[in-house]
């Protein structure tokens, strides 16, 4: 086993003292900025360095598409290692302090070893993840043709049990969330039935519902198509929100940003979810086709702002029932997935700065006249604001590099893991 921070913090320290000038050279200028609109840039910093984002293990290796992987060099091999590369990018980018296992990808012999693992990181485990979308070697019944809703009972109880058996082991690693999502659908008219299978989905999903211990929510994740292209049993954020009713207080309605119809209104859909206290979380990537599993802000960071709007709307006037979790959820197919995660966290943590510089009073009082441009310009006056200076400043002043990816490259961490980790066959990554 690595040993844990092999990025040394003398080379961070010396990286910040080379940056540290003309950096905050930029923070006092937007500080002097901000305070000329009544805005406190830092307890802006503050809220920043309180914001954090879970990083998927299935994240740290390489993705790949339905077509093909292209594996990269120094992958981890197994959980233990991913907690490695976790702890690469906390240590750098101090936004991630929590990891999203998944089982049975990360499952191991000793959970308290690995807790001690991640606890020698800094990290603490996050929603732990079921996968009944494939098949695992000797199990018993496919899910070929589903698991949570499918027709053989005997299916659907080897898809209970194994989400019980993601709580039990949820539990030994301090996590209090378990994130369902299925794969299960059709792909011809007439296939399925759509009302008798979503029936059985919800019995199953019943059956997990009572194992939650009593404080464990259960995050529902709809996702539109694929694998099924004709129907898909959680489909959307009306079906997941109409289950989650039914399942009860501990079920709740996780939006993947890429897990919807096109040009569907997702903020409104956060809106809807925060009103209704079911908002779970998030899975952040971005897409500009479908389920693209695209860089968080890479491609439509405004409508990430128009998210993170609604989140601090929601955070002010102290919504009830309001606690989402943050994860990401993205597949890195041409990146080192170290600097994507880095990068992906900061363009999140940009986003929540964003929507804290909205100036909440003026904001309203533009909706209240039906000034619709003059509420518009003062979204795009947040949007457009600079936040870069106080995202760096929140990093270094939580122990991180000025510039996580610049550090990352000069620190050789990838070339070292190419040595110590030689490729194995068989290693497991993918997009859930
Ligand atoms: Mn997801």
């Amino acid at each position: 086993m690595s040993t844990p921070f092999a990025i040394s913090p003398d080379l961070i320290a010396e990286h910040n003292a080379r940056l540290e000038a003309a950096t905050l050279e930029d923070y006092d200028g937007l500080k002097r900025m901000l305070a000329r609109l009544g805005i406190d840039a830092d307890a802006l910093v503050q809220k920043v360095m309180g914001f954090g984002v879970a990083i998927p293990t299935w994240g740290v290796g390489t993705g790949g598409t339905r077509f093909a992987r292209f594996p990269g060099p120094g992958e981890p091999r197994n959980v233990f290692e991913k907690v490695d590369d976790c702890g690469v990018i906390q240590q750098l980018a101090r936004a991630t302090p929590t990891i999203s296992p998944h089982f049975p990808w990360d499952k191991v012999d000793d959970y308290a070893a690995l807790c001690e693992k991640a606890g020698a990181h800094g990290l603490a485990f996050d929603a732990v993840n079921s996968n009944t979308f494939q098949d695992q070697a000797g199990q018993e019944f496919s899910y070929k043709f589903g698991s949570l809703s499918h027709t053989d009972a005997r299916v659907r109880a080897q898809a209970v049990a194994h989400n019980i058996e993601c709580i039990e082991i949820g539990q030994k690693l301090g996590s209090t969330a378990l994130t369902v999502w299925i794969a299960d659908g059709s792909n011809f008219a007439g296939q399925s039935n759509l009302t008798r299978a979503l029936d059985r989905y919800l019995d199953a999903m019943r059956a997990i519902v009572a194992a939650l211990p009593a404080d464990w929510r259960v995050f529902l994740e709809h996702k539109l198509y694929e694998p099924a292209f004709y129907s898909t049993v959680i489909s959307d954020w009306g079906t997941s929100f109409a289950v989650a009713q039914e399942l009860g207080p501990k079920a709740y309605c996780l939006v993947d940003l890429g897990h919807h119809a096109p040009n569907v209104n997702i903020e409104q859909i956060v809106a809807r979810l925060i009103r209704f206290k079911k908002l779970a979380g998030f899975h952040f990537n971005d897409s500009k086709y479908g389920d693209d599993d695209l860089d968080s802000g890479s491609v439509e960071p405004f409508r990430l702002f128009l998210v993170f709007n609604e989140l601090v709307d929601a955070e002010r006037r102290r919504a009830e029932g309001f606690a989402p979790a943050y994860m990401i959820d993205q597949s890195h197919n041409v990146t080192d997935p170290i600097e994507s995660l880095m990068q992906s966290a900061i363009e999140l943590q940009r986003a929540y700065a964003q929507a804290l510089v909205v100036d909440r009073a003026a904001l309203e009082a533009a909706q209240e006249a039906n000034d619709a441009l003059g509420a518009h310009l003062e979204l795009k006056r947040a949007f457009t604001t600079d936040v870069s200076p106080l995202l760096a400043v929140a990093r270094q002043r939580a122990g991180g590099a000025i510039a996580p990816i610049a550090a990352y490259r000069a620190s050789g961490y990838r070339a070292q893991k190419t040595k110590e980790r030689p490729a194995a066959a068989g290693t497991s990554a993918g997009i859930v």
